[in-house]
């Protein structure tokens, strides 16, 4: 009894009937309201094909993502925003390479090639993604020694970006997260909005994945856990 409420405080009313069946099935599909927010994460050249830390197909969630935009009254956006020689860079790090895994202060980190520093055309967002009524445009991962995968807390599961203030402020109660890459920064934003009181809900098509060494499954499982959603774009109503 507790896990199904569990369950249906993290998808939300109208997505939660879906698996029921009945008011999915008249509504046809969720209609995102007042208290809805899309959060589009980190949909960058750095993460798009060509970039230097590509996500396969990543470019591939561009259109998706616009499209949903139109049906979100709130959008936020958010950008990978990291100093030259950043502690997540394999570069800053004598004798390691990409995607090895190193400790730091604040616990295990895996070490990226060079990517989104502040101000570059990596960091730059997406040049098709059309989405000119966004209000919000969170950056993260700027402090030198700290990453953020998260749009709310940053790696040392302390310092919050002032995401969780501002969606409070405006009255909002659901997220739905969507962008790259659906195992890193798509994954800990949805998770981090559970801990934070918002119900949380991932759009699996408008996201894309590293997926290193079976990261994919580990982050959908966590997020099962925490109580985040899973939905396709096709349950928004456009
Ligand atoms: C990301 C790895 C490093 C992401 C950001 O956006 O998922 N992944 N920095
Ligand atoms: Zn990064």
């Amino acid at each position: 009894m507790m896990a199904r409420r569990r369950v249906l405080a993290g998808v939300g009313g109208a997505i939660a009937a879906a698996a029921g069946g009945k008011a999915l099935a008249q509504a046809g599909a969720t209609k995102p309201g007042a208290s809805d927010a899309l959060i589009v994460v980190d949909v960058q050249n750095c993460f798009t094909p060509g970039g230097s830390l590509a996500v396969p197909k990543g470019d591939e969630v561009v259109p998706v993502i616009n499209k949903l935009a139109k049906a979100f009254r709130w959008v936020v956006l958010t950008q990978d925003w990291h100093t030259p020689n950043h502690a997540s860079f394999a570069s800053s790090h004598a004798g390691k390479k990409p995607f090895e895994v190193t400790k730091m202060p604040y616990g295990n980190q895996v070490l990226w090639p060079d990517h989104c520093v502040q101000g570059t055309e990596g960091a730059a967002l997406h040049k098709d993604l059309a989405i000119a009524h966004a209000q919000l445009v969170i950056r993260k991962g700027y402090n030198p020694a700290v990453d953020s995968y998260s749009a709310f807390i940053e790696a040392d599961r302390k310092t919050k970006t002032g995401l969780d203030a501002w969606l409070k402020a405006k009255g909002i109660k659901r997220v739905f997260c969507c962008g790259l890459a659906t195992d890193f920064c798509v994954a800990w934003t949805a998770q981090d909005a559970r801990k934070l009181g918002f119900q949380s809900v991932v759009i699996e098509d408008a996201s894309r994945a590293i997926d290193l060494d079976g990261s994919l499954a580990k982050a959908w499982d966590a997020m099962t856990k925490a109580g985040v959603g899973r939905i396709q774009s096709a349950a928004i109503a456009a």
